[in-house]
């Protein structure tokens, strides 16, 4: 199947001007391959001085959003205000919103539909913590996280995928390719059963959790992981090592 390879940069709630000028002067020079696409996510704040800078070749995702186009949300931000400053994508659920933030499966795929309404892609994130993986619940987390998203998604032509298992986030220490191999496998087969075979197909499902320069290649290698969603290091010039992971 045509799943092109897509790797996406999350830099969480890192930055300012002068660091984005470097991080867009790295993403300037590149080579970023042809084959790949990438997307990076800057703070709300900065997303237009980020789209203004960027080359073309990058897309521009907000971390998150909410499920309103707009009114009495104080602190919140619509779909619609990340496209008219010219992004294209926004993550949801990312284990930070549902653990540090107290967000629920529910409420996570009432933005995912909303922000596919509003014509944005969306990235929504899925994955275990430490104890759930231990307990063996870790496909029982994934399934309840993608059963909520599957009651709401009906276009899954702008959807990707993103599985990071919590103990990994941030932590450095990456799930190994074959422990991130079968729980993509295993949300690949959930969707052929539970939506169809044509999704199952063609829906991206991209890691996330220490992804480095070091451990990509391995990674991509693997034949239900089609990219990555990488924090830490999307940061630094190794990010184009993982952007070109795939060779
Ligand atoms: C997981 C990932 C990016 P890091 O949260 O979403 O971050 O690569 O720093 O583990």
């Amino acid at each position: 199947p045509d799943r092109k390879f897509f790797v996406g940069g999350n830099w969480k709630m890192n930055g300012d001007k002068k660091s984005i000028d470097e991080i867009v002067a790295f993403l300037s020079k590149g080579p970023i391959s042809a084959n790949v696409e990438v997307v990076v996510a800057p703070p709300y704040c900065y997303l237009q001085y980020s789209r203004e800078k960027l080359p073309s070749n990058i897309q521009v995702a907000a971390q998150n959003c909410y499920k309103e186009k707009e009114g009495a949300f104080t602190g919140e931000i619509s779909p619609y205000m990340i496209k008219d400053v010219g992004g294209t994508w926004v993550i949801t659920g990312h284990s930070e919103r549902r653990h540090v933030i107290g967000e629920t499966d529910e409420f996570i795929a009432q933005k995912t539909k909303f922000a596919l309404e509003a014509g944005l892609g969306v990235i929504p994130c899925v994955g275990e913590k430490l104890e759930e993986r231990e307990a063996n619940q870790t496909l029982d987390v994934i399934n309840r996280q993608m059963k909520a998203l599957a009651d709401k998604i009906t276009d899954w032509s702008r959807v990707v995928i993103a599985y990071e298992p919590v103990w990994a986030i941030g932590t450095g220490k990456t799930a190994s390719p074959e422990q991130a191999q079968e729980v993509h496998e295993k949300i690949r087969e959930w969707l052929r059963k539970t939506v169809s075979a044509d999704v199952a197909d063609r829906t991206r499902i991209i890691y996330g959790g220490s992804v480095k320069g070091s451990n990509a290649a391995e990674l991509a290698k693997k034949p239900d992981i089609d990219g990555f969603l990488v924090g830490g290091a999307s940061l630094k010039p190794e990010f184009l090592e993982i952007v070109n992971a795939q060779g």
